[in-house]
């Protein structure tokens, strides 16, 4: 019964990832592998995160603990996680962190097939707050694993195999893409394991809520300004939207998401690139989008066909349902 207590027939990630992969007979069982190396991953920072609030207490990032070390930031130790955790996989073979300037060709004897692209903790100015984070993650597949070169993640987001999301908020969700639609999985703390709570995500076609760093409205260009006006006084007699910002990509998708609207990060005259960063927060989270039913546009594209020339390029983005990103498609195409 679906109403038991307790429900016996658990679906944890690894056994979905498992059943999706067995569709396909060539499938060898890496990328159920490195996969589980990303969840570690996950975990890993869950826990950090969680303790992060009584860093005084029991020195915990950036305190100097009772051995009188300096810890790690937040930030860094979970790179040096997810980049360790993602090298004995033995699947990967390029790595693109947020954190490291250069990518990280994995050597010859742990090398596998994969390319992973990664924010491990984005939205760290929030820690101290409580404020939701989450770690972000797009993974390629290189063209021939004895020559990996830049080119292999220098690819449109279109060719990303899978991308996901973790949000350590007030539970840890794992939401993830490997192509056929969107699934959620909730971390249980007593098992340690992902389970899927919620079953092929869908954003609703049109949502009543935006989502913008309103303060940088003075240096907007024109279409981004006319479509936060329509938000605030639609002309055709529909309610206003709600904003919503938290400041935290991973949370702010994730609302996005469930409960459908738009979520802008736009070019402005400071950042004309804007502010987020193509290879892994702009490519993974339109990937979701997409696969959820709604879109991704940069202001001139299809976010998906950029092709990035480099590894930490930015990208203007607008995220989300499928009719309210048609609206400012719209208002960049009268620009013109
Ligand atoms: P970070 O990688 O330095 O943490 O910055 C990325 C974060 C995103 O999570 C969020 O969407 C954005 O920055 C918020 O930026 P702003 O404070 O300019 O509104
Ligand atoms: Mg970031």
């Amino acid at each position: 019964h679906e109403a038991d207590a307790y429900r016996t027939d658990l679906m944890t990630i690894t056994r979905f990832v498992l059943n999706e992969q067995s569709k396909y007979p060539e499938s060898r069982g890496d990328f159920s592998i490195l996969l589980s190396h990303i969840v570690l991953g996950c975990k890993f920072v869950c826990t950090a995160v969680n303790k992060a609030g009584l860093a005084k207490l029991i020195g915990l990032a950036g305190e100097t603990n009772v051995q009188g070390e300096e810890q790690k930031k937040l930030d860094v130790l979970s790179n040096e996680v997810f980049v360790k955790a993602l090298v004995s996989s033995g699947r990967t073979c390029i790595l693109v962190s947020e954190e490291d300037e250069e990518a990280t060709f994995v050597e010859h004897s742990k090398r596998g097939r994969y390319c992973v692209v990664f924010d491990p903790l984005d939205g760290s100015s929030n820690i101290d707050c409580g404020v939701s984070i989450g770690t972000i993650f797009g993974i390629y597949m290189v063209k021939d694993d004895h020559d990996p070169t830049l080119d292999d993640v220098l690819q449109p987001g279109k060719h990303m195999l899978a991308a996901g999301y973790c949000m350590y908020g007030s539970s840890c969700t794992l939401v993830l893409s490997t192509g056929e639609g969107v699934n959620g999985f909730t971390l249980d703390p007593s098992l340690g394991e992902f389970i899927l709570t919620h079953p092929d995500i869908k954003i609703p076609k049109k949502g009543k809520i935006y989502s913008v760093n309103e303060g940088n409205a003075k240096n907007w260009d024109a279409p981004t300004a006319k479509y936060v006006e329509k938000c605030k006084f639609p002309k055709d007699g529909s309610s206003p939207k709600s904003l919503r910002y938290i400041g935290s990509m991973v949370a702010d998708v994730h609302r996005t998401l469930l409960y459908g609207g738009i979520f802008l990060y736009p070019a402005d005259k400071k950042s004309p690139n804007g502010k987020l960063r193509v290879l892994y927060e702009v490519f993974p989270m339109s990937f979701l989008m997409e696969q959820a039913g709604g879109q991704a546009f940069t202001g001139k594209q299809r976010a998906l066909e950029l092709i990035p020339e480099k590894i930490h390029e930015r990208s203007p983005i607008f995220l989300g349902s499928y009719d309210d990103v048609e609206e400012i498609k719209a208002l960049y195409a009268a620009e013109v």
